[in-house]
């Protein structure tokens, strides 16, 4: 037999023998976009804080190298670093943010990200300070010029809603960051506040699709609620189902785009305490980008390859349970310490769209 065939046979097995070598349940990244592609990415990278105490934000007094958790320069600049090979290795156009603390952080990651061995360049930011009690703000990296940015901000002492406008490939695209209250303390006012922003996002939606009904625009981030949740369902009107775009009698109902992601891929945060996987990270976009290419809308839409939604689990960032491994010192059961130096406690999540005029 001539050697082809065993040198065929060569190649997947030693990328099987990686793939378990990095971790069985660590996952190839999806594949690089193709020309005329637009990757939209959220991220919540998990208390992404410098290490100098900034006394201006009592937020971050956890976070410096005299606090529990021994938050030093070199543990920032590593956890940064994993970040950066994961977003590079992800290759999103723009990239949604929750829990970084200032624009210093971004900067730090903008440049991290080109300092790789293969550089991935996103070197526009929008960012606005928030009044958010744990010092943590919203932010959209993008590959695009970002301009006109506001940060709109329903609830007082929250993160805000962050708008930001970028032109792409001739057409403005709109984006809305979010990260609504978390479920930490009283359930009920977490609830009134979840479906304030949501209403609020809600609001800026209808306001820029009664302008332009071919909008493209998209609300993405950390809604702290899942999928299928109130706040979504009747806050945002967001579905995963596609059969209830057809019910516009409140307006058009937007479309979450991880009810394009099956099921058992869609957790992107584990919670431990009660072994569940959430999905509180999401895209949602009007219903008209979902058309088919050839119909009349929105000059961005769905892309119609395969896949074109995921949840991405980064080597740096998941465990050896395929669960997303965060980057901080915890206490274990045992009473001892263990510096975990992954990315973050979620894992980002992807959306490919394509350009159809
Ligand atoms: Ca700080
Ligand atoms: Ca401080």
């Amino acid at each position: 037999m001539a050697p082809f065939p065993h040198t065929f046979l060569l190649v997947p097995v030693c990328a099987a023998l990686l793939l378990f070598a990095a971790g069985v349940h660590a996952a190839p990244p999806p594949p690089v976009p193709a020309e005329g592609t637009l990757r939209v990415a959220t991220w919540n990278v998990e208390n992404l804080f410098d290490a100098e105490d900034d006394p201006d934000n009592p937020g971050d007094d956890e976070y410096t190298p005299g606090s529990w958790r021994r938050w030093t320069e070199e543990r920032y600049q590593a956890k940064t670093r994993n970040l950066a090979t994961s977003i590079a290795a992800l290759r999103p156009d723009v990239l949604f943010l929750a829990e970084v603390e200032n624009l210093a952080v971004l900067t730090n990651l903008v440049r991290a990200l080109s300092e790789l061995s293969e550089p991935f360049e996103m070197p526009y930011i929008a960012h606005r300070e928030s009044g958010s009690t744990r010092g943590i703000d919203v932010a959209i990296l993008s590959r695009h010029p970002l301009r006109d940015v506001v940060l709109h901000t329903p609830v007082p002492h929250m993160r805000g809603i962050l708008e930001a406008t970028a032109t792409i490939g001739g057409t403005d695209a709109t984006f809305y960051a979010c990260h609504w209250k978390s479920w930490i303390g009283n359930a009920e006012e977490n609830i009134a506040t979840r479906q304030k922003e949501a209403a609020a996002v809600r609001e800026l939606v209808l306001k820029r699709l009664s302008a332009d009904p071919d909008a493209v625009l998209f609300v993405g981030g950390d809604f702290n609620d899942n999928c299928d949740g109130a706040s979504l369902r009747l806050g945002l009107h967001a579905t995963v189902l596609r059969a209830e775009l057809a019910d516009v009698a409140e307006g058009p109902v937007l479309y979450n785009m991880v009810g394009d992601i099956p099921e058992t891929e869609r957790g992107s945060y584990y919670y431990a305490r009660r072994k569940v996987w959430n999905t509180f990270d999401g895209i949602v976009v009007p219903p008209a980008m979902l058309r088919a290419p050839g119909e009349a809308g929105p000059a961005w839409r769905l892309s119609t390859a395969t896949p074109h939604a995921g949840v991405y689990k980064p080597d740096q960032g998941t465990d050896e349970d395929g669960r997303p491994k965060p980057f901080r010192r915890v206490r274990k059961k045992d009473g001892t310490d263990e510096f975990m130096d992954g990315c973050s406690d979620h894992f980002p999540l992807w959306v490919d769209f394509q350009r159809v005029r």
